[in-house]
């Protein structure tokens, strides 16, 4: 059988609503995230989207002619979102230059690791890492000031429709994937879910 991105999240239910469904984000849908929470995930995710955005660049090295035009969307929004984020830490008096956390440091260790791996799990990890913000920040329903413009960064219908682009090429290369390919796909995807559940419970281990 031939696994597809849909494949993935109905084969992982579990696996996928501990990586997008957290008190944290709860919280910042009901107003009631405490400041220090949510600006060590602030500093963290921006420390993570850094390291995030040299995996892309080098997903987009390896990929066809036919997925550059996605992937450089994805970069061009990268661009903005890092200066967005460089604002966000600013308006908030927050130092960028603190060291990764742990998992953090643990989960760009492991876009790194992916240099070597083949396109279609680059591309599968790349979907996976997308769509777990996609999903977490717009599962809770709207958010309050000032989280509204975090929920809709990764919520927003232009978003939701990139995520859905990088899933059809994620499938578009795995249907032709050997079966060791698939397989490390499949690997990958777990290990974005269980990245992604516990960067979101690294805001609650140290203030910034
Ligand atoms: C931890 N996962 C994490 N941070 C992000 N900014 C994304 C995914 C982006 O999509």
């Amino acid at each position: 059988m031939v696994l597809t991105c849909e494949g993935l999240l109905s084969t992982y239910p579990e696996a996928w609503q501990a990586a997008t469904v957290h008190p944290f984000l709860t919280q910042c849908q009901q107003g009631t995230i405490r400041p220090a929470q949510f600006n060590t995930w602030l500093v963290q995710d921006y420390l993570f989207v850094t390291q995030f955005t040299r995996f892309v660049g080098r997903t987009l090295a390896a990929a066809p002619d036919e997925h550059l035009d996605i992937l450089l969307s994805g970069l061009n929004a990268l661009q903005d979102e890092l200066n967005w984020f460089r604002e966000k830490a600013a308006e908030r008096s927050l130092d960028l230059s603190t060291p990764r956390q742990m998992t953090c440091q643990i989960y760009c260790e492991f876009m790194g690791s992916l240099v070597n791996a083949p396109y279609a799990v680059q591309a599968t990890a790349l979907w996976a890492i997308e769509y777990a913000y996609n999903q977490g920040w717009q599962l809770p329903g709207p958010m309050p000031a000032p989280y509204t413009e975090f929920a809709d960064r990764w919520g927003n219908p232009g978003f939701t429709d990139y995520v859905k682009l990088l899933a059809n090429q994620a499938d578009t290369v795995l249907a032709i994937a050997p079966p060791g390919e698939q397989a490390a796909a499949e690997t990958a995807f777990l290990r974005v879910a269980a990245l992604e559940k516990d960067f979101w419970q690294m805001a609650y281990n140290a203030a910034v």
